[in-house]
């Protein structure tokens, strides 16, 4: 059977607004500028990525539970999300594959209320502030994971 070479790019609540609203925090590109970027470092290290959206907590769980089968690792920004769930929390506890939590923006330079990841001590480690390139950061950090 063929070896499983897909990486799951997950993001959560908000992140369809990429590009559409507060270039200053977030950057002007857009979330499928995101994905063409993933998809490109990604094809160069022989793996293919299954990127994808939700505002729904209760889907991205879910897509967390199939990952476990899906895919190898996880590149996941969870948005608000981060500082809040602790079902998304369990959801991580409760796979196999690593996951590593990405955020655009440097969340401990922002406002109190980012500085605490529910999800953080779940992951194999955190990326934040390198705005777009925070994505290939992180899936770069999975492939080295996974060697
Ligand atoms: O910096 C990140 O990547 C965040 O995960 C983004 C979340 C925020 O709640 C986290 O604290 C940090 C917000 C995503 C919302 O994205 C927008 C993009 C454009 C316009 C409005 C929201």
């Amino acid at each position: 059977m063929a070896q499983n070479k897909t990486m799951l790019v997950m993001n959560g609540p908000n992140l369809n607004l990429l590009g559409k609203r507060e270039p200053g925090v977030y950057g002007s590109g857009t979330l499928a500028d995101v994905e063409t970027m993933c998809r490109d470092y990604a094809k160069s290290a022989g793996y293919d990525i299954d990127f994808r959206q939700s505002n729904s907590e209760g889907e991205l769980v879910t897509w967390l539970h199939e990952a476990d089968e899906n895919a190898v690792g996880v590149a996941f920004n969870a948005g608000a999300y981060t500082h809040t769930s602790i079902a998304l929390h369990d959801a991580i506890k409760g796979i196999s594959n690593p996951v590593v939590e990405l955020h655009i923006s440097n969340v401990h330079a922002r406002e109190e209320f980012r500085h605490k990841s529910i999800m953080a001590s779940a992951c194999i480690g955190q990326i934040s502030g390198f705005g777009v390139r925070s994505y290939t950061l992180a899936l770069q950090a999975l492939i080295d994971h996974l060697k």
